[in-house]
């Protein structure tokens, strides 16, 4: 074998050894690079006679074709195998089933405002609600509460800048005011104003942030007007109500006499089991009473013809106590390892 055969075998032998890129632009260089072997003999070309030349210059010429085309296989066959292995490694398997949905499922506190909702409506009573920017007037004036009262002070109220007498609502009442004025408007020279009859369940908010205050959380208040509606009524309501929330008749109830602006008399509400793990334990659950009869003058309702009786839960603690829950914060984290296990 004459010396650029060997030349070329070998070459294409190094091109074939050379494993990534990099190798074979060596490999290259010592073939056709400045000073590679190839490149050495055309440049001794120079000092040949011109026969000779000829003759030397068409062989070398083709051992550098040989070589060229050898070094662009190898390129091309690296470049696959790259590829290749690139797909294999950022294989998708499309047959793979997908992940699906997570079900989702309704908040613990939507969850119980719903069955309220519905225990109340079957014994007659509407779902009534309002804004939650309201004016000092319907939150605190027009239910009775005086000008200096301290809830109506900044460390208890949030009240809007640059708003006078614009403030976020601390309970739901405002909207059993706004029920009252349109009920009556709308019944205006009827003989007997028809009974209400409404709940007023939502968001309120005040200054407070603790394991058992957020300065959002939930009310749910109920009022009944009507002629002769009496505290009777009202204990009756409340009783039924809380053995239908708690599903149990065995449950007491009792009513601790007690101070609120808008009611007259107030009292507190609390229930105790009469069996399981809580049983005998009394457990505060509302505030209620007889409407004040200003409250019910604000709301354009004669006092003297009209009677009525209100309360007021929280929401979220009804929800804590159905469920034992024991921290309030976590309704409002939005953490679904909690939200999941109410599905
Ligand atoms: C009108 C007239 C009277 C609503 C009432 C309470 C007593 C009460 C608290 C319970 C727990 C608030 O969420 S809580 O902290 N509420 O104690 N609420 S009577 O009385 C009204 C409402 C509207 C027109």
């Amino acid at each position: 074998m004459d010396h650029l055969q060997q030349l070329v075998e070998q070459a294409i032998a190094d091109f074939g050894a050379a494993s990534d890129a990099n190798s074979l632009e060596q490999a290259k260089a010592r073939y056709l690079g400045k000073s590679g072997s190839l490149t050495d003999l055309l440049k001794g070309l120079g000092k040949m006679d011109p026969d000779a030349r000829r003759e030397a210059g068409a062989a070398i010429n083709r051992a550098k074709v040989a070589v060229e085309q050898a070094l662009e296989a190898r390129r091309d066959a690296l470049r696959e195998a790259a590829l290749a292995e690139q797909l294999a490694a950022e294989a998708l398997d499309v047959t793979l089933p997908g992940r699906g949905q997570g079900s989702g499922g309704l908040h613990p506190v939507t969850r119980t405002l719903g069955r309220i909702e519905q225990l109340f409506a079957s014994i007659g009573f509407k779902v009534a609600d309002g804004p939650e920017i309201e004016e000092d007037w319907y939150n605190f004036t027009a239910l009775n509460t005086p000008e200096n009262h301290p809830a109506r002070s900044m460390h208890d109220t949030f009240y809007l800048q640059d708003a006078p007498g614009v403030l976020l609502r601390t309970h739901t009442s405002p909207v059993q005011v706004r029920y009252m004025r349109e009920h009556v408007a709308l019944h205006e020279g009827d003989e007997v104003m028809p009974e209400i009859r409404i709940i007023a369940p939502g968001r309120v908010y005040r200054v407070d942030y603790d394991a058992t205050h957020s300065p959002m959380f939930h009310q749910i208040e109920g009022l009944w007007v009507g002629e002769r509606v009496s505290f009777a009524d009202l204990k009756g309501v409340i009783a039924e109500f809380l053995r239908r929330f708690f599903e149990t008749d065995a449950l007491q109830v009792r009513f601790r006499p007690s101070f609120f602006p808008f009611t007259e008399p107030s009292a507190e509400i609390d229930f105790a089991f009469m069996s399981g793990p809580n049983k005998g334990k009394w457990l505060e659950i509302a505030g209620c009473g007889v409407v004040h009869p200003n409250v019910l003058r604000n709301g354009g309702i004669n006092p003297d013809r009209y009677t009525g009786f209100a309360f007021g839960m929280g929401l979220d603690r009804l929800t804590m106590l159905r469920y034992g829950v024991d921290d309030l914060r976590l309704f409002f984290e939005n953490d679904l390892r909690f939200l999941s296990q109410f599905r």
